[in-house]
């Protein structure tokens, strides 16, 4: 069946193109692995609608961890972070989709896990736990220059993720 060309076709065209694609870089941390959640989050980033572009399991060490946290060298917060996160094996993730930044933070809810919304995988699966570092399962990249950053970071091997 020929489809006439008016502006009312054109429109329906447009809206069901993709837009933009976006990619993040997710972490998994020693908290939640050691618990058991690995399947839980990326059940959630699947059940969203996200795309598992990449995916590996690896112990971090301090070089690795310092070029990802660099942002907060000198934070009484740092070396319990590092610490933390060289504590077991973690989970790197690229995930891929529109708006999948923003998404996927609030997939995680907030970095205080006790005022995470309930229904966000901080929220419902971590507590304080009264340690100098805030342990909240997940990371998630901010903005698209870090998870370009941070995706090169983990993932150095798959130059075919530079570019978006
Ligand atoms: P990440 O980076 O892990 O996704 O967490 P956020 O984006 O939510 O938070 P962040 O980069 O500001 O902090 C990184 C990491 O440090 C811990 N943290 C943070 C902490 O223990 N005390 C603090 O005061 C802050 C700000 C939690 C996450």
């Amino acid at each position: 069946m020929e489809i006439p060309e008016n502006s009312a076709n054109r429109q329906v065209v447009i809206r069901l193109t993709p837009v933009t694609q976006e990619r993040t870089l997710i972490l998994i941390k020693p908290d939640g692995v050691r618990r058991g959640l690995i399947g839980e989050v990326i059940a959630r980033i699947e059940n969203k609608g996200y795309q598992i572009a990449a995916i590996k399991s690896l112990l971090a060490d301090r070089a690795l961890l310092t070029q990802h946290y660099a942002e907060h060298e000198g934070k009484p917060f740092f070396e319990p972070l590092v610490e933390f996160m060289m504590s077991g094996s973690i989970v790197a993730i690229v995930a891929e989709g529109n708006r999948v930044i923003e998404g996927f933070r609030k997939l995680a809810g907030t970095t205080d896990p006790t005022t995470a919304e309930p229904g966000t995988i901080r929220g419902d699966l971590a507590r304080d736990q009264g340690t100098k570092v805030v342990q909240n399962i997940v990371h998630g990249s901010d903005s698209p220059e870090s998870a370009a950053r941070e995706i090169a970071i983990f993932f150095p091997e798959r130059s075919d993720l530079k570019g978006l």
